[in-house]
């Protein structure tokens, strides 16, 4: 069987793009795959994050995972930090990382730029990143669009490892949703919706209310021609929440073009409104049950246990490959 790993950081909660470009698919992988999916605590701390927080945002993550269909018989979950595997071989994968390539990486770029106290992990996040991903021999990393070039900095560097020290490390492909690789914010539809955006205009997230999602839908920035139509270069607000309609709802771009001819925008809104709603509550209801009782906790510790079963394997391979410790 194959294998799927992907991580989504416990920094906020998840949203509509989240959703759409991650978590959706990864409900339908766990039947064809192996699956691995990580609450990745450690890349969250690459940027300040209060303890309290983050405590609460991992557990409200691991509750969304099972919420929207995560399987703990099919899948394993588990929080990075609990897996001392990953930090072992994020050292050794910064080792042979360069810090020109790093430096490339458009998510340092973005977050690091204008900012005074840029952390040394901000740079070093790819690596991190390169780690899970090669410590479990996976072959597909699902991710949204905005992850492309860290998968395939994890490419060069498992085919660095390999031809340097010995052939380990298996080389993972990407997979990127058909539907909604990159959803945009709300109140600037160049930039990609994202949890730790400070306008929470901006964000839709899994957790907020019809009300909230209402009002957020009809503040959205569109364009003043008044016509639904799909063109991402001149209407990007109107095209993010057709797309955002048609990922949800699984109906075409083209029949939802078509459902709105002669629909203003007020009306298309409240409609956009409306599926995101019915898609999402029935999450909601599974999410609070979830977040009060002890299987969370259970599965967590299973979880962490498989998790490092399997990463500690292939760590003993790249120890023994890099010439670390005593022959084992
Ligand atoms: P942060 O704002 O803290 O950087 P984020 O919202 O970008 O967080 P991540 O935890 O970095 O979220 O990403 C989790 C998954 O969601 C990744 O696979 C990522 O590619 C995907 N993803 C994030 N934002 C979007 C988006 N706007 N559209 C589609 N997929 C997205
Ligand atoms: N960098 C990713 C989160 C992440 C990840 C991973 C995704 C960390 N490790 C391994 C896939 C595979 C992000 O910011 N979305």
């Amino acid at each position: 069987m194959k294998k799927i790993f992907s991580g989504v950081q416990p920094t906020g909660t998840v949203t509509l793009g989240n959703y759409i470009g991650a978590f959706r698919q990864f409900t339908t992988l766990q039947d064809e795959y192996e699956c691995i999916f990580c609450i990745v605590d450690q890349h969250a701390i690459t940027v300040p994050q209060d303890r309290l927080e983050l405590r609460k945002n991992i557990r409200s993550l691991a509750a969304l995972y099972l919420a929207v269909g995560i399987d703990p018989k099919k899948a394993i979950l588990f929080i990075q930090s609990e897996v001392p595997a990953h930090a072992q071989a994020g050292w050794m994968m910064q080792c042979i990382s360069y810090i020109g390539e790093l430096e490339r990486m458009t998510q340092f770029k973005d977050k690091s730029s204008g900012k005074d106290g840029v952390s040394a992990s901000l740079l070093t996040y790819p690596p991190l990143m390169a780690a899970d991903i090669l410590l479990y021999q996976t072959d597909i990393v699902p991710v949204g669009d905005d992850q492309k070039q860290h998968v395939e900095l994890t490419r060069d560097l498992a085919e660095r490892f390999n031809k340097r020290y010995n052939d380990v490390l298996t080389i993972p492909d990407i997979r990127l949703p058909k539907n909604g690789a990159r959803i945009k914010a709300l109140q600037d539809p160049l930039k990609k919706m994202s949890k730790s955006d400070p306008n929470k205009k901006s964000t839709i997230s899994l957790l907020d209310t019809p009300k909230e999602i209402e009002k957020k839908v009809k503040s959205a920035v569109t364009d003043s021609e008044g016509i639904v139509a799909f063109d991402v270069e001149n209407k990007p607000g109107v095209s993010n929440l057709l797309t955002i309609e048609a990922a949800l709802t699984g109906v075409t771009i083209e029949a939802l073009v078509e459902k709105y001819k002669g629909v203003g925008y007020g009306d298309f809104k409240v409609s956009v409104a409306k599926a995101i709603i019915d898609h999402i509550t029935p999450i909601q209801e599974r999410y609070q049950e979830l977040l009060v009782s002890d299987e969370l906790d259970a599965i967590l510790d299973d979880g962490a246990k498989r998790a490092q079963a399997a990463a500690s394997k292939t760590l003993k391979k790249m120890e023994n490959a890099m010439g670390l410790g005593r022959k084992r």
